[in-house]
C-alpha cells in the first residue's frame, strides 16, 4: 500500500509512525484509518521490529479526533460500521507482537485518545491534553473509549470525563494513570524510542506472550489465568528461555534469537 496520510521511518528495528496530517490536527480520516488497518495487519507482521512509536505530525497534535469533515455521511446510517472498522484498527493495534508506543505530542482527543489508549504505553509531552469530547458533538465515543478510558482510569473518573467533555492535562492524565510517563514537550519520541530500546533488550517471545496474556485480561471469552498458563509453557519451550536463563547463571547479558 502507498502510504498518504502516515509517514514511515525504520532505524535499528524500530519503526517511527508518524500520522501527517498536520493543518487538520493529524485528524483521522477514512485514508488514514485504512492505512493504519494495513500498517498493523499486513505491513508491520512482515516487518523484524523491536517496536513501534506512534505520533502526531507538528508540535500541536497527537490526533485531534476522527475527522469531523467526513462526519456528515454518517447522518444518514452507516455510523455504526465506521466504528465497527475503527475498532478493527484499534484491536489491531493493541494486539500487535510487538509493543507499541504513542507519543504523545500535543492534544490526544476523541479518536485520538482512543488512538494512544489502544498502544501499549503513553510517553505524553508537557503540553498535551487528553479527552473524550464526543457528547459536544452529540455521539459517544465510538473507537472503544467507553471501554478502555475505564480499564486505564476506573470507572466515575472515565464516567466524568466522558460526560462533560473536559480536557485534562499531561501531568493529571499520569496520576489517573492514563499516561505512562511525561516528558519535555518535543522529546515525545525520543522518549518512546529509549523505552522500546529498553524492552528491545528481552526476548522477544516473551515479550509478545507478555501482551497477549494482559490482553486476555480484558477480552470477553478468554480466561486470562489460563492464557497465562499456556504463554508460560510456551516460553518455557523456546531457545530464548534457555539463552536467558544460561546468560544469569553465566553472568553475562543474554543474546536473544526471538526463536
Ligand atoms: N476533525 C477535522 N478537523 C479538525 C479536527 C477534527 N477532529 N480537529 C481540528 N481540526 C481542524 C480545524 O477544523 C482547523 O482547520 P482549519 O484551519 O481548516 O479551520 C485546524 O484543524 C486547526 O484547528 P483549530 O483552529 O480548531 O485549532 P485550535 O487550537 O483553536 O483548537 C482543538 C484545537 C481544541 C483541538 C479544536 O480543533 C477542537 O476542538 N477540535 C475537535 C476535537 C474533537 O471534538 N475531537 C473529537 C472528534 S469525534 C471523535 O473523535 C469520535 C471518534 C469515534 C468515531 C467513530 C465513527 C467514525
Amino acid at each position: 500500500m502507498d502510504y498518504t496520510n502516515l509517514q514511515l521511518e525504520e532505524n535499528e528495528n524500530i519503526l517511527i509512525v508518524t500520522i501527517n496530517r498536520e493543518k487538520a490536527l493529524n485528524a483521522l480520516n477514512a485514508r488514514t484509518m485504512q492505512e493504519l488497518m494495513y500498517l498493523f495487519s499486513n505491513d508491520i507482521p512482515e516487518r523484524s521490529l523491536k517496536g513501534v512509536v506512534l505520533t502526531g505530525a507538528g508540535p500541536k497534535s497527537f490526533v485531534a479526533g476522527a475527522d469531523i469533515t467526513e462526519f456528515m455521511s454518517m447522518a444518514d446510517g452507516g455510523g455504526q460500521e465506521m466504528a465497527q472498522r475503527g475498532h478493527d484498527v484499534f484491536f489491531a493495534i493493541e494486539r500487535s507482537k510487538v509493543p507499541v508506543v504513542a507519543a504523545v505530542n500535543g492534544f490526544a482527543l476523541g479518536g485520538g485518545c482512543e488512538l494512544a489508549m489502544s498502544c501499549h504505553l503513553r510517553i505524553a509531552g508537557e503540553h498535551a491534553r487528553f479527552g473524550q469530547p464526543e457528547v459536544n458533538l452529540g455521539i459517544i465515543p465510538g473507537y472503544g473509549g467507553t471501554q478502555r478510558l475505564i480499564q486505564y482510569i476506573g470507572k466515575g473518573k472515565a464516567m466524568e470525563l466522558m460526560l462533560t467533555a473536559d480536557m485534562i492535562s499531561a501531568s493529571e492524565a499520569w496520576q489517573l494513570g492514563l499516561v505512562n510517563k511525561v516528558v519535555a514537550s518535543g522529546t515525545e519520541v525520543e522518549e518512546a524510542t529509549a523505552i522500546i530500546q529498553k524492552i528491545g533488550a528481552k526476548g522477544p517471545i516473551a515479550i509478545a506472550k507478555t501482551i497477549e496474556a494482559v490482553n486476555a485480561y480484558f477480552e470477553e471469552g478468554k480466561n486470562g489465568f489460563q492464557t497465562e498458563v499456556e504463554a508460560f509453557g510456551e516460553t518455557t519451550r523456546t531457545q530464548d528461555f534457555k539463552e536467558g536463563a544460561s546468560a544469569f547463571v553465566e553472568k553475562r547479558k543474554a543474546n536473544f534469537s526471538g526463536k
